[in-house]
């Protein structure tokens, strides 16, 4: 390791972790950045770096009086969302990348991607970027540092996740395991140069390397390509951890419930990028005397606990919802969370006066400025915000935030949903059989792709748990872990297994299910099975309600909306075999047999 003292900053480190250290200096020669900063998640900090983001033109100060503390930002027109055709897993063996992934050999990767970075931080400032997935006071903190040459990044790891000098403790601590997490833009710039609002490369890769447990991104400065803490971290990498560790890494929000008995239950769902995960975290119920308070929306850490019970951590430390479609009715949480401040948007329309709008939110405007910086009125042909534009705010803003969302005990699981988006077939909700028949739910799980991955939208793929563009190792092993997992515990204490689906339409292409707050009656349904207190009955693919076994009172949809939204229909479950045939034979060896078994139960069942 030579050390390159030449550049600013890089010489006086907060910090002592010698491993840290080395990584830096290596990542700084490589770079070359003009001087390194090392962030300490101060509030100094923050303003600092909101103050020169304005300046650079990245950001725009909000109106304070209506957003207080809090900035708009509007990425380049092809830095918008996760590219899952550059995201790679550089297993030492193909095949533990799987069939879902993207792979290549990680020396070639390294190879590649060292040449890339070779300079890539010329006239820039490198930010180190220590932080904790998770609360920093766990037995065993997720640690990592993220390099990145992206103040943006920065400020985003300032919301979504503990950072800087409140993790220094447990990083020095001799070996403690961090994560190394390397971002770059790719947009060096000479001397003389003007820089350009939102610099980034049209080269991109998003690797990890499983066995080292290193991320090398470049490229873009998006959340979900650049915030290296959250699914780069956060799912891929901490899948193989689970995987090797006895626990569970999902795509899912967590929700506590409590009944009007006072009773808490908590729940587990996961829901495909852009299917309303953070409203559902969020949820208002409509049902008298029943309460929800949020505890993630976005990701769970599970492991059993000293009790044989299933406990989960949201290892985020903000929201980084989808914009277009949020309001006052759909989610009025998050909004109230919003209006508090402290709050970044990317990608949504600036109002004239100094606020944001979307699609969906309330008002009228008749004049804004779009995320695409040009003048738009209602004529306009294009949205005014782009379908995956997101604000960034902290959870500890949220009203109605689980006193629970910090503990490092995390929450007792009592149910895990898994969804889609799927306009036929799948009822309302369907409970599974056992936890293996849920396994299988989740593992064929279908939804519509979403605006947040570029390409595909409306086609349905196959997304097992929500995790086809997050896992990182062989999706057939995956299932096995899920098995496996379902093994190791007693049953009795096992969550149960549900399958949700908010997106059937009927005929005129109508959503036959309201959705957002009338999801409670759903959820409701499910406490109550857990409780032994409802009824349902028992189809091919498991245990369903029937219209008059949900708590209706006061709905204003149609029954027979209502009913057909938990219809079972044995045609369309026959159309829907050979599709999971297909999927589990592209799976191909690495199916576990009892997925198969599964498969072939599910189809006497029908054939019945
Ligand atoms: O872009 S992110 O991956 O962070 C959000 C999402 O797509 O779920
Ligand atoms: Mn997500």
């Amino acid at each position: 390791m030579t050390a390159a003292p030449t550049i600013p900053g890089l010489d006086n480190p907060p910090l002592q972790r010698r491993e840290v250290l080395d990584w830096v200096a290596e990542v700084a020669e490589l770079t070359t950045p003009d001087r390194v900063v090392w962030c300490d998640g101060s509030a100094e900090e923050w303003t600092r770096l909101t103050d020169e983001l304005v300046e650079a033109g990245t950001f725009t100060r909000l109106d304070p009086e209506k957003k207080p503390n809090s900035f708009h930002a509007a990425s380049d027109p092809d830095d918008v969302a996760r590219v899952e055709e550059r995201t790679f897993i550089c297993s030492v063996d193909p095949k533990d990348a799987g069939v879902t992934n993207n792979w290549m050999d990680p020396a070639e990767m390294k190879a590649t991607m060292t040449e890339l970075y070779r300079g890539c931080m010329r006239g820039r400032t490198m930010f180190v970027i220590p932080f904790c997935m998770g609360p920093t006071n766990a037995e065993h903190p997720k640690l990592g540092v993220e390099i990145s040459d992206s103040p943006y990044v920065v400020v985003s790891m300032h919301i979504m996740t503990r950072m800087g000098a409140q993790v220094q403790e447990r990083l020095e601590e001799a070996g403690s395991e961090w994560v190394p997490a390397l971002h770059s833009i790719g947009a060096p710039l000479e001397p003389g140069q003007a820089d350009v609002a939102w610099p980034c490369n049209e080269t991109k890769y998003i690797s990890h390397f499983p066995e080292t447990r290193e991320i090398w991104s470049f490229g873009s400065g998006y959340g979900g390509n650049a915030l290296l803490g959250k699914k780069c971290y956060s799912l891929r990498i901490a899948s193989v951890m689970a995987r090797d560790e006895g626990w569970l890494a999902e795509h899912m929000l967590i929700l506590k419930l409590i009944s009007p008995e006072d009773k808490a239950y908590y729940v587990a769902a996961a829901f495909p990028s852009a299917c309303g995960k953070t409203n559902l975290a969020m949820l208002q119920p409509t049902i008298p005397g029943w309460r929800a308070e949020t505890v993630g929306d976005d990701i769970a850490w599970m492991r059993f606990g000293d009790d044989g019970r299933l406990y989960a951590v949201n290892p985020e430390f903000g929201f980084f919802g989808v914009a277009p479609g949020t309001n006052w009715n759909t989610n009025p949480n998050a909004m109230r969370t919003i209006e508090h401040g402290n709050a970044l948007f990317t990608n949504v329309a600036l109002t004239d006066d100094g606020d944001v709008w979307w699609e969906g939110l309330e008002g009228d405007p008749q004049h804004l400025t779009s995320w695409t910086g040009d003048e738009w009125t209602p004529a306009s042909a294009k949205p005014a915000a782009h379908p995956n534009s997101r604000y960034t705010v902290p959870i500890s803003q949220c009203p109605v935030v689980a006193s629970e969302w910090d503990d490092p005990q995390g929450v007792p699981i009592s149910a895990i949903l898994f969804g889609g988006r799927r306009k036929t077939t799948v009822p309302l909700v369907t409970e599974s059989f056992d936890w293996q028949h849920g396994t299988f739910m989740g593992a064929t799980m279908s939804s519509e792709m979403t605006a947040a991955a570029k390409g595909g939208k409306g086609q349905v793929r196959r997304d097992p748990m929500a995790m086809l563009p997050f896992l990182g190792y062989n999706v057939g092993d995956y299932f096995q872990h899920w098995v496996n997992v379902g093994k190791s515990a007693d049953v009795t204490k096992l969550p149960s297994i549900f399958y949700v689906n908010w997106f059937r339409r009927g005929e005129d292409n109508r959503f036959l299910w309201p959705g957002f707050g009338e999801n409670s009656r759903v959820l409701k349904w499910i406490i109550e099975r857990l409780e032994g207190k409802a009824a349902a009955t028992e189809t091919p693919i498991g245990h369903i309600p029937s219209a008059d076994q949900i708590d209706l009172d006061g709905i204003s949809e149609p029954m027979e909306d209502i009913e057909a939204s938990l219809r079972f229909d044995l045609e369309e479950w026959r159309e829907e075999l050979p599709l999971i045939e297909e999927w589990f034979d592209k799976i191909g060896d690495s199916l576990p047999t009892s997925m198969r078994d599964e498969l072939e139960a599910l189809k006497q069942r029908l054939n019945a």
